[in-house]
């Protein structure tokens, strides 16, 4: 069995990760399996940047192979941020309310309101080039508050063709259309076609 480890303590994308690899021959260890572990620094300018930061970083501490991913929110009349600041938009150690209250501050007049969710990942193999996949979620920011699932943005977030907020989508609903659900398929339909090759 492969080994590889998923750079998250993201109790969610573990268990979708691990129900997704293990029938392709994975063994998957995620940050929960180390005690140790290096101090990643998330200061590029682009997911991709820093979705390979984090797969380097974490590769060549523990010498094995590694998936890492970022996302973010892009909103198109402010010049798409935030962006890579999207956890921290509001400042350091701020809520995800913090970071939506600002978000709708600065959108105020505002007639374009069209955004975007993206996610890179990083397929970091030792001794191969690493692989990026990315996938993007489209909408529009709202004016008011709805539903309380999910997390980040998704209160705010209304996804093209739909009149329900991100917030208002079952788990099972939004994995099927939003960004990271979109990329991480992609990842796995490249290591099943690869498996078949080898
Ligand atoms: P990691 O430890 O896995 O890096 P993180 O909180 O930094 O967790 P991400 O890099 O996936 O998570 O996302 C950065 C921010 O972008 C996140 O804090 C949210 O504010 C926002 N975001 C990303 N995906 C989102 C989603 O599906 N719905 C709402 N907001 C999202």
């Amino acid at each position: 069995m492969k080994e590889i480890v998923i750079a998250t303590k993201n109790e969610h994308k573990v268990i979708e990760m691990k129900k997704m690899l293990e029938p392709i021959g994975y063994q998957v260890l995620t940050l929960y399996d180390f005690l140790e572990l290096p101090e990643i620094i998330e200061d590029k300018e682009t997911f991709r940047g820093n979705a390979w930061t984090k797969a380097k970083t974490l590769s060549d501490y523990l010498n094995k192979d590694v998936i890492a991913d970022d996302s973010g929110l892009e909103v198109f009349a402010l010049n798409n941020q935030p962006g890579v600041y999207s956890a921290r938009y509001a400042g350091e150690d701020v809520t995800y309310d913090d970071n939506n209250k600002l978000l709708l501050e600065n959108l105020k007049g505002v007639e374009d309101r069209q955004a975007r969710f993206v996610t890179t990942v990083c397929l970091y193999r030792l001794g191969k080039e690493p692989i990026y996949f990315e996938d993007y979620l489209n909408g529009t920011i709202s004016r008011e508050y709805k539903g309380s699932n999910g997390f980040g943005y998704d209160p705010i977030f209304v996804p093209n063709g739909d009149t329900r907020h991100l917030a208002e989508y079952t788990l099972e609903e939004k994995n099927i259309i939003s960004h990271r659900g979109k990329c991480v398929q992609k990842l796995i339909k490249y290591l099943k076609n690869e498996e078949k090759v080898v």
